[in-house]
């Protein structure tokens, strides 16, 4: 397979004016016509015109009106094309039923509907399937459905046809049809400027009551957009389309926002607090996209973090904004590190902006986007908040309408504010995670002065070696420094110290005793900090911290060395960690979301990466343990203030899923699961028999299948729910994420037997395998058959759906952390799939690259 590079890019031969479409609906051969008004690019290389088409059979193509015969490949066509503007004309024809891959055009329950970033438009018709070729598109749908739908405002509705017209030049990757027998929930905006917009969620009939929810956070985010960076919505109309058969969560087309039926519907009885919360920030993501992503887009698919973290960025401020700003950025820490951090650690680690590919749907990773991200955020935080929403005004001005690099996006930066990010640009140019390593010295004042005092803190940076990089260099690192005095007081307010040398020495003077350092507050920059310390400073800081990132941090800090010690020395679960965590969860005056995250453990993952880094083996089967110990002995030392929060944080009022309803029903099930190993599972089946919505219905049943109690429950639940596809996708994943370790495998097979467990839907593949990929003790069962039972459904699903079969593959990056008999194992299963004659592009690329 032929690799695609950065340093070879050129510009298009031919520019596109305007594209006409036609699609004759047909499940099983639908006809597209195209005619797309071509002109030579002045600024191209080379003249040859070629066609990207994959899939297509071709019936007919005429340029100017004259039939051509086009010579035709597996990846499209080229032909003889006048070096001076022309019409080129083409039919096809396609098969939306075979579609499994669920790129293109395809169809899902019915529904025709269409997915084409990131290079999908090409199994639609002939066309330039690149970002940098924008045009205009008007749309004809032959159907006899009720509802066709395509990009833009409607032009024309007749018996049979509708006819669509987007004025906003766009890539193609930004086109989309839906046409099915769909109902509509309505909403309407007001924008800044009076422009009045019709808003709909479309649904599978049924859907209707889920929709509420969807519509308000998609009004939500056009009034934040308009508020926060002055972006107005510029159609009349803002279609949401839910789907239930999608590779990803959503996609950003313009004016058709297609989303998997997961992360737009939502209702309290079916969804949980979190899937509320997840819902609001996909909507805004997904609307935020349409001036960062569709108005200014990416020249090349190496800019893809150029809309992506940058959209990432802007719904993180929005989800900040509506909720809880501390507790927004704790869960994207703890995101990061456990996707981001582990790809950045292992085989797959690539930069923020690639420099190569072989397949671009395999880049649609956590670098890209959650690191991309934090990339934005420090930028804002070198430049300050004035300068970023100014850089901002002029990237909009500047490049409206284009489609850009990352080189552009800096250059307004460095244009407002004066200043050279040449050093900044490595973030975007280096792979791997730095680590600060820290040292402090401390110089008292002279006997009898007053605040006399250096406190002096000295960070070095070095970034390990990742695939491809051998050699990596310093880079500008924000870090957001406070300190506290011994009496608990803050002494020095936060400052950013600006890191720019492999090393570098900071003081604080003027104090009168040395202080604790507070080191990168809110997560200043997603590097590893490493800095001795000790028990009774960290719950000092989980007492003490005024920056509720470093307070939930330094108890994180107490939780893994005291997991540490129970792992590799046997030792018993921390009497420190107890103590803090007990007094965190009695201090009323903290918020209860804030106390409920302070109550969750590191994952096994994180326990496994932190064993890896401090040069011991993991074993999962053993972190398990260990975690079940501590969570047994917590549980025990803090039964009486369980019962309490219990009690205490119970919702009466009508379900509502904002920040503060949700906050204590996440204490109170976090009290529910300590409660649930010491009462063996009574409270939980109270809970179970009284829950009127999702979130305590699911906490309930996880408790009970935890407490080995669940079985009646389980089997009530599906009774309950088996109608409801997002439902049942809870109840697979839930009884293989909470199996004991040793049954998870045995457990997953079952599921995969089970009449509901099918291939063609991506959730549900998820649902089963993914959550069997996500329990490590299970996953790495020491026989193997946990690798083996993934790479048979992997095997089973490739030929279908590559594009869900590569991003799973991810599973097995951290191979090489493991002992010598579980790495034999996993190369086994990698090897045995790179054997599989006519193993897809994708996911040979996954493994070639996790194999190395
Ligand atoms: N821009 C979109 C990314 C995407 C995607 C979405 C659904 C199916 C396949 C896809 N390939 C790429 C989603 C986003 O980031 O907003
Ligand atoms: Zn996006």
């Amino acid at each position: 397979p032929q690799t695609i590079r950065l340093s070879d890019y050129t510009p298009p031969a031919y520019l596109v004016d305007e594209v006409h479409l036609t699609f004759r609906l047909n499940p099983s051969a639908t006809r597209v016509t195209s005619r797309i008004a071509f002109r030579p690019n002045p600024e191209a290389r080379e003249r040859r015109f070629k066609l990207d088409g994959e899939g297509l059979k071709l019936i007919r193509a005429m340029i100017d009106g004259e039939p051509v015969t086009p010579a035709l490949s597996d990846a499209g066509l080229t032909c003889d094309a006048p070096d001076a503007p022309f019409t080129w004309e083409a039919e096809v024809e396609i098969d939306p039923e075979g579609n499994t891959a669920l790129e293109g055009l395809y169809m899902s329950n019915g529904m025709y509907c269409t997915q084409c970033e990131a290079e999908g438009f090409r199994k639609i018709t002939y066309y330039p399937d690149r970002p940098d070729v924008m045009a205009v598109f008007t749309v004809r749908i032959e159907s006899d459905l009720p509802v066709l739908l395509s990009n833009g405002n409607p032009v024309e509705r007749g018996e049979g046809f509708a006819e669509w017209h987007d004025p906003w030049p766009k890539p193609a990757y930004l086109f989309a049809l839906v046409a099915g027998d769909l109902v509509n929930h309505p909403g309407r905006f007001t924008t800044k400027s009076g422009r009045e917009v019709d808003l709909n969620i479309w649904v599978r009939p049924g859907d209707e009551g889920k929709c509420a929810f969807g519509m308000e956070a998609l009004r939500a985010s056009m009034r934040w957009d308009e508020e926060k960076y002055g972006r107005e919505y510029d159609l009349d109309l803002f279609n949401i389309v839910a789907v239930d058969d999608f590779n990803m969560g959503a996609m950003e087309n313009k004016g058709l926002n297609v989303f998997n039926s997961s992360c737009v519907l939502a209702s309290p009885e079916t969804s949980t607090d979190a899937n509320f919360e997840r819902i609001e920030a996909i909507i805004a993501h997904e609307y935020f996209h349409n001036w960062t992503g569709n108005r200014i887009t990416c020249r090349d698919w190496f800019q893809l973090c150029l809309k992506e973290g940058l959209t990432v960025f802007r719904d993180s401020q929005f989800t900040a904004d509506m909720r809880s700003a501390p507790v927004k950025r704790i869960g994207d820490v703890i995101t990061l590190r456990a996707r981001q951090f582990r790809e950045d650690n292992g085989p797959l680690a690539h930069p923020v902006r690639p420099e190569s590919f072989v397949e671009i749907n395999n880049f649609y990773t956590a670098t890209v986007y959650e690191k991309g991200a934090e990339l934005i955020g420090m930028l804002k935080t070198l430049v300050g908040d004035d300068a970023y929403y100014r850089a901002l005004d002029l990237y909009f001005e500047r490049h409206d309408g284009q489609a850009c690099t990352i080189e552009d996006w800096l250059a307004v930066f460095e244009d407002v504010t004066g200043r050279d990010l040449a050093q900044f640009k490595r973030w975007y140019e280096e792979a791997g995670t730095p680590r600060i390593d820290v040292e402090e010295s401390w110089t008292p004042g002279a006997p009898g002065a007053q605040g006399g005092g250096t406190y002096t803190l000295t960070l070095r940076q070095h970034t390990p070696p990742t695939p491809g990089q051998e050699v990596k260099n310093p880079r500008v690192i924000p870090v957001k420094v406070g300190l506290i005095g011994p009496n608990g007081d803050e002494v020095a307010e936060t400052r950013v110290l600006e890191l720019t040398e492999a090393e570098q020495s900071f003081a604080f003077e003027g104090l009168t005793a040395k202080p604790v350092p507070s080191i990168l507050r809110e997560f200043s920059a997603p590097v590893i900090l490493n800095r001795d310390s000790d028990a009774a400073e960290r719950a000092f800081l989980l007492a003490h911290d005024t920056d509720p990132f470093n307070r939930w941090e330094a108890g994180r800090a107490l939780a893994r060395e005291g997991l540490m010690a129970m792992i590799v020395e046997g030792a018993a679960p921390d009497r420190h960690y107890l103590d803090a965590i007990e007094r965190v969860a009695r201090d009323e005056t903290l918020d209860p979301a804030f106390r409920a995250l302070a109550l969750g453990l590191p994952s096994e993952e994180d326990m496994a990466q932190a064993l890896f880094d401090a040069g011991h083996t993991p074993d999962p089967q053993a972190i398990w343990e260990a975690l079940d110990a501590l969570k047994s002995a917590r549980a025990h030392a803090m039964q009486d203030i369980a019962a309490t929060l219990y009690d205490a944080h119970q919702v009466r009022a009508p379900y509502r899923p904002d920040a503060e309803q949700s906050g204590a029903r996440s204490l109170a099930n976090a009290a529910l699961a300590m409660l649930g190993r010491l009462d063996g599972g009574a409270r939980a089946q109270a809970q179970y028999d009284a829950a009127d919505n999702m979130t305590q219905q699911l906490a309930a049943l996880t408790c009970l299948v935890r407490a080995n109690a669940g079985d009646a429950a389980v089997q009530a639940f599906y009774d309950q729910w088996r109608h409801d596809r997002l439902v049942i996708d809870k109840w697979f994943g839930l009884q293989i994420l909470n199996a004991e370790p040793a049954r998870a495998v045995e457990v997953t097979r079952r599921l995969t037997q089970h009449p509901d467990f099918t291939l063609k839907n991506p959730n549900r593949f998820r649902a089963v395998l993914g959550a069997l990929t996500a329990f490590p003790a299970g996953f790495h069962d020491p026989s193997g058959a946990g690798y083996a039972l993934l790479t048979d459904w992997l095997l089973k699903l490739d030929p279908l759906n590559p594009q869900t079969t590569a991003r799973m593959c991810s599973a097995f990056e951290t191979w090489r952390r493991y002992d010598a008999d579980r790495q034999t194992l996993i190369k086994a299963q990698l090897d045995r799939l790179l054997a599989q004659p006519g193993l897809s592009r994708d996911t040979a690329e996954m493994v070639g690259r996790i194999r190395g």
